[in-house]
């Protein structure tokens, strides 16, 4: 396979000013007619062919202004379609081409989903559909004509505007579509087929009337309301926070149940998979509604970010995808609870990006090449991509990074550019040069802070020294040092923040506040090593490192086990608060894993207990944010802390310490459990979530204990929920332990919800993470199961992918985990290569465990490089694992 590199991006040979396409959709065979406009490109010298992307499509003619291209005049490979010598000039070109969407199952061009058609083109499926110059950088306006049965396909839906529509011969209807604006080929949308739509309407700041549309299969119309709610507050919050407007009159979204990846955001003609649109209190929980809210967001504010202005090339990607998840993250804070939205942003980070960044996939934000395109839509690309951006608006501030956003569309509308002009236009709005901050983009690889601090009485001084090492990753083992802006406070002993006066650093003094405008988080930025002295400390503070976690770091402090006792019970800055019981509880854990590596008793440090007690108690704090508190870290990030991974201790430990703090809270977590209880009607609202979410946390813990009182409660909160939140979470609770009572209420849920399938793929997620002894037959037997389907990747994600995030079974000493997920890989490959390489990546971080494991899974990646016929997307993640 060819891997392509940045370094050799040269722009297209030639431009297409205009595309018309005519599709004829049939059950056996789609005819696509392609008509393009062809200008040279500005570097494109006259006689360069016109090399066109093509992918399993059959070439039925070929003209050139008009007239059908000779054999000898292109040339047709698995891959391209060369014209060898187009004419000097503007020239038109008309291909037609025959597939086959009734027999894709890799879901990405043109195919079919329950009986509808549609199209997922990003990253390089147009030319899937026909020959095409399928880059980002090549930016056309588009018209799309469709013609269809129109029994089969009332409801005919493209990118644009509706200029025409109307009846054919033959029982078949048509309707053509306008595109206004320039866009790239991966954000064309078609979608035909049977479809309800619930309709709304928003009036943008300019006063102009935009018609709402959200697709979807009649019967489910009526969960899409809260989708509805969703576009509407996305759409006043961008024009409320970034001053961005909709451009057109129209705004579809289309829901599907098979799509490989969340949604994606097709000019005006946005496609969802139905789990991040369908939702109602009684299946859909709390997590559904925040994660619906999220996407709808993210997919309608690539409408600037990402359409309007758009990447150069796939290099570029977090350019729209670092800078939409950053504007989807801020959208959810300002309509929820922002620490609790960052702390959930920030565990997601660590929990998947990390590890990427420390593995054999780790790559830059920005990566320097890949095999296929679709292997880096990554957590590196997306979460990492949003904290570089986040760390722009932590130096410039609000107002500044609003500066540096309008420059951007000021400069770039109708552009597809790289991320050094989001950088430029960022530093020139602000004045500000900062040459080091580029390496965010080209370096891999977490980098980790040290800091140490001292406390000079006689000078009333406190000093924090800084130092950081980039870890080296595949191709790069050395790294250049990166700057990091980190925001700190001190506080003091009544756990007040000080005032910050001044702060010397490099010999230079800084002053940070007057006595009418006090300071008390100050952003540090460094890049090296450096030493930052602040003035006027009267006593001994205790400091609060990286507040909201203003850089994607690992922090190494020299704060003591009670500094971080005392920041738990006092940091103003709740993130920090909860990062403070996180490190304790990391801390412990790991002395744990290796009390239980030899063999000693267990024991729980009683100070942690009762830190958690008091958080528990604590009635002025936020209800989410204590059941975060109160949550312990994943088994992942302390196996990710080990020289060797080791997840039958790290299991072992965690459950320990769950029933241990069970046992001894049980009183405070049975009445939080009680006083939880509410018998409003659901509502989609930051206090009615935090309470739920209280409730359902302290349920898992008491469910720990499998005493018959507590099984009695989790069996009582089942039975007695009126919304999927609690019926889910009481599942979830009474699950932990094998058993009767298990097995029954596993049953019982499925026939309940059998006909939903959305909530039947919740029900295999929640079997295959079990941490349930030998759970790998379960989930093997799982896979016949009826109403598993291999091709639908929710159900893939579910069950396969769930498994695989329980380390203690997926990593099971035998190997069967291995082998289950080895076999898994090449039967869906077959069917679908993006979502295969998604779950073999499951096996990148081998080398992390014992030599026993190392051989099994090594195994199972020799094997699978080895077999015939792999695709490109699975070859690349497993063959990067291997080397
Ligand atoms: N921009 C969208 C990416 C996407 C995608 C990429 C590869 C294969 C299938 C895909 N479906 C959607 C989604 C987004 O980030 O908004
Ligand atoms: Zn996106």
């Amino acid at each position: 396979p060819k891997e392509i590199f940045l370094k050799d991006y040269r722009k297209p040979d030639y431009l297409f000013d205009k595309v018309d396409l005519q599709f004829q959709l049939g059950e056996e065979k789609t005819i696509v007619t392609t008509k393009i406009v062809v200008s040279p490109g500005v570097e494109g010298s006259i006689s360069a062919p016109l090399v066109l992307h093509g992918c399993d499509l059959k070439l039925l003619s070929i003209k050139v202004n008009g007239t059908e291209l000779k054999g000898e005049e292109y040339t047709v490979d698995s891959r391209h379609l060369t014209v060898s010598t187009p004419p000097a000039g503007v020239f038109n070109l008309e291909i037609v081409t025959e597939i086959y969407p009734q027999l894709n199952t890799s879901l990405e061009g043109l195919y079919k989903s329950t009986g509808n058609f549609c199209t997922q083109c990003e990253a390089e499926g147009f030319r899937k559909i026909t020959y095409f110059q399928d880059r980002p950088d090549v930016m056309a306006k588009y018209t799309c004509r469709i013609e269809a049965d129109k029994t089969l396909y009332p409801v005919l839906l493209s990118n644009g505007n509706l200029i025409e529509q109307g009846d054919l011969e033959d029982g078949k209807h048509f309707a053509l579509w306008e595109d206004p604006f320039k866009k790239p080929s991966y954000l064309f949308a078609l979608v035909a087929g049977q479809l309800g739509c619930r309709e709304d309407s928003f009036v943008t700041c300019s006063g102009r009337n935009v018609t709402l549309r959200i697709w979807t299969p009649a019967q489910d119309l009526p969960k899409t309301a809260h989708a509805m709610y969703s576009l509407k507050a996305a759409m006043q919050w961008d024009e409320e926070v970034f001053g961005l407007e909709y451009d057109l009159d129209l705004f579809n979204i289309v829901v599907v149940p098979d799509f490989n990846m969340g949604a994606m955001e097709n000019k005006s003609l946005n496609i969802f998979q139905s789990r991040l649109v369908l939702a109602s209190p009684e299946t859909a929980t709390d997590g559904d509604y925040a994660a619906i809210l999220g996407v709808v967001g993210h997919e309608y504010f690539h409408n600037w970010t990402g359409n309007r202005v758009t990447c150069r090339d796939w290099f570029q990607l977090t350019l729209k995808e670092g800078l939409t998840v950053f504007r989807d993250q801020e959208f959810s804070s300002d309509l929820g609870c922002r620490t609790v939205k960052r702390i959930a942003d920030v565990s997601k980070l660590r929990i998947y990006q990390f590890p990427q960044d420390a593995g054999p996939m780790a790559h830059p934000i920005r990566p320097h090449s890949y095999i296929k395109m679709d292997n880096f839509y990554t957590v590196t690309v997306y979460e990492k991509g949003a904290e570089v951006v986040r760390m722009y608006k932590t130096m410039f501030g609000a107002s500044g990074f609003r500066k540096g956003m309008d420059l951007y569309f000021q400069r770039h509308d109708g552009q597809a550019v790289t991320c050094e002009d989001f950088y430029a236009a960022m530093c020139d709005a602000n004045n500000a040069q900062l040459p080091h901050f580029l390496q965010w983009y080209s370096q891999a690889g977490t980098p980790t802070v040290k800091v140490s601090s001292s406390y000079d009485p006689s000078s009333q001084t406190f000093s924090l020294k800084f130092s950081q090492e980039v870890p080296p990753t595949p191709g790069q083992p050395v790294k250049e040092p990166m700057f990091i802006p980190v925001a700190v406070g001190l506080v003091d002993s009544t756990g007040k923040d000080m005032p910050l006066t001044s702060v010397y650093s490099d010999g230079t003094l800084q002053t940070l506040a007057s006595d009418d405008k006090p300071v008390f988080t100050t952003v540090l930025q460094f890049k090296k090593e450096e030493e930052f002295i602040f003035e006027n400390i009267p006593e001994k503070p205790v400091p609060s490192l990286l507040r909201g976690y203003s850089a994607p770091v690992r922090l190494d402090s020299d704060l003591s086990e009670s500094d971080l006792f005392f920041l738990l019970a006092n940091d103003s800055d709740e993130f920090n608060r909860w990062e403070a019981g996180q490190v304790l509880a990391r801390k412990l854990m790991l002395s744990l894993v290796a009390d239980f590596q030899q063999q000693k008793t267990l024991v729980l440090n009683p100070k942690f207990v009762d830190g958690l007690r008091s958080i528990l108690r604590n009635t002025s704090l936020d209800k989410e944010f204590i059941a975060k508190a109160i949550t312990l870290p994943g088994q992942g990030e302390i196996m990710d802390m080990m020289a060797v991974a080791d997840p039958d201790a790290v299991h072992a430990v965690r459950n320990f310490i769950k029933k241990e703090l069970a046992l001894q809270l049980k009183d405070d977590l049975l009445a939080a459990v009680a006083s939880n209880r509410s018998s409003e009607a659901y509502m989609f609202n930051h206090n009615s979530m935090a309470r739920r979410a209280l409730k359902n946390t302290c349920l898992a813990y008491l469910a720990s204990l499998n005493e018959p009182d507590v099984t009695e409660l989790a069996l009582h909160e089942y039975k007695t929920a009126t919304n999927m939140t609690e019926q889910f979470a009481a599942l979830l609770a009474l699950s932990q332990n094998p058993g009767k009572v298990r097995d029954d209420a596993l049953l019982d849920f499925y026939n309940q919800w059998q006909n939903d399938y959305l909530v039947v793929s919740k029900w295999f997620a929640l079997q295959a993470t079990s941490d349930i002894p030998g759970n790998v037959v379960n989930v093997q037997k799982l896979l016949s199961h009826p109403a598993f389907d291999m091709r639908n990747p929710n159900k893939v994600y579910s069950l396969i992918g769930g498994f695989c995030g329980s380390p203690v079974n997926f990593h099971a000493k035998d190997g069967s985990g291995y082998k289950f997920l080895g076999e898994v890989v090449l039967q869906l490959d077959k069917i679908n290569p993006q979502v295969a390489s998604r779950m073999v990546s499951a096996f990148s971080r081998w080398r992390r465990y014992d030599e026993n494991r190392q051989a099994l899974a090594k195994a199972q990646l020799e094997m699978i490089v080895s077999a015939n016929g792999l695709s490109e997307n699975v070859y690349e993640i497993a063959s990067k694992s291997l080397a």
